[in-house]
């Protein structure tokens, strides 16, 4: 996926016509868009199309996917069929769950992205001491999830990916992680609130890609 300025936006707002009006000011800085859970309650899958039709956008949709096999398998073939580029799966689960994914991934032609461990406090009370072996589950994955508020284990799981992977890293901004530090070690980082909250969203993309 090529992603423009290694900069994807978590498009977490609730509101399609919030949702256009943000992607219509970051469009100049931005080509990969993040569509998670807020945005697809609020306003059904057709989301994906509307946004990835009005931008020309690449969609990573981050549902997160962590069930059994055959339920991955749907939830991915949905995803897909609405339109999504890509989408982010739980690594916790297994290597036959995440399997799942891949397989409806490539019979689409599209990517999922792996997550290994997560970017809030939280992360540390159990996903943390099973990142690696989830980052090594040995399933052919070439994108993975990591993050940008532990720099060390963000480099940790760069070490254990290689460097051909593609790592897109949350947490930078209002999680705390500095958007030049993690791009030594990932290949794009993803930022939500510090782009969308902010009263001018363009040149908040600006500020993140020149500091
Ligand atoms: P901000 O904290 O507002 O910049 O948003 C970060 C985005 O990345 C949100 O959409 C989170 O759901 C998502 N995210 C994390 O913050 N931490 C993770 O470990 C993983 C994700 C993710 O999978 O995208």
């Amino acid at each position: 996926m090529n992603i423009k300025n290694n900069l994807i936006l978590a498009l977490d707002v609730t509101d399609k016509d919030k949702a256009i009006e943000i992607c219509k000011e970051v469009s100049p800085y931005i080509n990969t868009i993040k569509i998670g859970y807020p945005l697809t309650l609020a306003e059904g899958l057709e989301i994906i199309k509307i946004i990835k039709d009005e931008f020309g956008a690449n969609i990573i949709c981050d549902y997160k996917v962590a069930d059994i096999d055959a339920t991955n398998s749907k939830i991915c073939d949905l995803t897909f069929d609405a339109g999504a580029d890509a989408i982010i799966c739980h690594g916790f689960v297994g290597s036959d769950s995440v399997q799942a994914c891949l397989d409806s991934a490539n019979k689409h032609e599209k990517e999922i992205f792996l997550l290994t461990e997560m970017s809030h406090p939280g992360a540390k009370m159990f996903l943390q001491k099973d990142a690696e072996a989830i980052a090594k589950m040995g399933v052919d994955i070439t994108n993975y999830v990591a993050p940008a508020t532990r720099l060390d284990r963000l480099s940790e799981i760069r070490n254990i990916v290689g460097d051909d992977a593609c790592i897109i890293s949350p947490g930078v901004g209002k999680q705390g992680g500095d958007a030049k530090k993690t791009l030594e070690f990932a290949s794009a980082i993803i930022v939500g609130r510090s782009i969308y909250e902010s009263d001018n969203p363009a040149l908040a993309c600006e500020k993140i890609i020149k500091d």
